[in-house]
């Protein structure tokens, strides 16, 4: 952008000066490669991706149904953050598995070009003096919030994915108001530079002048071109490695989504699974024949069903994913058992389905409760599935009854079902 490292006349770095030591000083990022197209390529491809990784983002928090109950909304003090926040539909059936197979996906594929593009400005970082005007000051401070929620935002992302539970409760608050900081920076530096991104990449060669240029640049070891076909690479590898965690019979080459939780085994209930009926401390002894009765409450009062009577109710079919925030999904899987709605009229709501509340066995952990919207209920592909491709559900995956919702994110598909209250949340 033809301004020169020191504007203000400080002396220029010549090459018979002693090597700098410091970072500051102008002679001492040497790198041939930095330049002003360079960070432009990979600016313009970050402004691309992490437009899409927000709306992805604020797209699977509004799945939650935060604005439903307490219990559903993991970020509580969003306040007007919330604005946004619309009634998740129920169509098409794999809504939550593209939209948070997309996020997830697409924001382990650009850690390379994340740090590439914070490497090729490095230098700007260490420039001196801090502040040359108030308008400069400010970019300065917007850098830091961008650098820092950049950061902030894939690390606690991938972190989330990769250690169960690093952020007791707590990553949601993180990841999403992390979020709002990141996106702000991230718009107001994108309008001051994105003029300049696009000059600067059909520009042939950088001007000398510019402060990403080095002064005194070492010989090259790989080209501009080759630079970029490393970062290039670096994303295809871990796209390759990491994709795959949506799709069934791709399962094993995602080597990057090691949260596959215990061995689903195979048949009809080998599928994966995300927590364990011994990790939810779900005992044998309460889900037998005996012992256990869903409780079912609404407006004409509550009725008490054994398995047994939940089967001799009309059963429906509906092939359905299941699909975590984790990035992970599972191809459509035919689930068998009472519609949702059908349940709400057995409790007074004939055709008129309400929201519902449900409850496990489960005593401790987050995902033990979640409410569902009117709309979920009211599709007749809802159900509380008892079968899973033709057999009993597993323990693991929620025996005797869990809850199934087309597109719904996977923590609303509560598993070992004890208590469900419709109406009124
Ligand atoms: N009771 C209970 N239900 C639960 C959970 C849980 O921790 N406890 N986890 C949820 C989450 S986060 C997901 S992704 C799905 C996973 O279902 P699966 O293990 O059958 O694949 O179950 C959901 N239902
Ligand atoms: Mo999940």
């Amino acid at each position: 952008m033809g301004r020169a490292p020191f504007p203000g006349g400080a002396p220029a770095y010549r090459r018979d000066m002693p090597a700098p030591s410091l970072p500051t000083a102008p002679g001492f990022w040497r790198s041939p490669l930095r330049g002003p197209r360079f960070t432009a390529v990979l600016g313009l491809v970050l402004l691309a991706g992490i437009t899409v990784l927000f709306v992805t983002g604020l797209v699977s928090y509004a799945a939650y149904n935060p604005d439903l109950s307490p219990v559903n909304d993991k970020t509580p003090d969003k306040g007007v953050l919330g604005f946004y926040l619309f009634a998740w539909p129920t169509n098409p059936h794999w809504l939550y598995r593209l939209t948070q197979g997309v996020h997830v996906t697409l924001g382990i594929t650009l850690v390379p070009v994340l740090l590439a593009k914070l490497w090729s400005v490095v230098p700007k970082l260490f420039a001196l003096p801090p502040a040359r005007s108030l308008a400069h000051a400010l970019e300065r401070i917007s850098l830091l919030l961008l650098v820092g929620g950049g950061l902030f935002e894939f690390v606690t992302g991938v972190l989330n994915i990769q250690l169960d539970y690093v952020f007791p409760g707590s990553f949601y608050p993180l990841h999403f108001y992390g979020a709002w900081v990141f996106f702000a920076a991230f718009v107001a530096h994108a309008v001051l530079k994105i003029p300049a991104a696009v000059r600067n990449v059909r520009r042939l060669r950088d001007e000398e002048t510019d402060d990403l240029v080095p002064p005194d640049p070492d010989q090259p070891t790989v080209s501009r071109r080759g630079a970029l076909w490393f970062v290039g690479g670096g994303s295809l590898l871990l796209f390759a490695t990491t994709v795959g965690q949506g799709f069934d019979g791709l399962r094993r080459t995602a080597l990057l989504a090691p949260h596959g939780g215990a061995d689903p085994g195979t048949g009809p209930n080998g599928f994966q699974i995300n927590k364990t009926a011994a990790y939810a401390g779900i005992d044998a002894a309460e889900t037998g024949e005996d012992a256990w009765r869903l409780v079912v409450t609404g407006r004409s009062g509550t009725v008490r069903l054994s398995r047994a009577e939940l089967a001799r109710l009309p059963l429906h079919s509906s092939a359905l994913p299941i699909a975590c925030v984790e990035g992970w999904s599972t191809s459509d899987q035919w689930w068998r058992g009472v519609r949702l709605r059908d349940l709400a009229a057995l409790v007074g709501y004939d055709d008129d389905p309400p929201d519902a509340f449900v409850e496990s066995l489960q005593r401790h952990g987050a995902f033990r409760r979640a409410a569902l919207r009117a709309n979920q209920v009211a599709d007749p592909r809802s159900l509380l599935a008892l079968y899973v491709n033709g057999e009993d559900l597993s323990a693991d995956h929620g025996y005797p009854a869990r809850v199934i919702v087309p597109a719904a994110p996977g923590v609303l598909n509560t598993k070992w079902v004890a208590r469900m209250t419709f109406g009124d949340l």
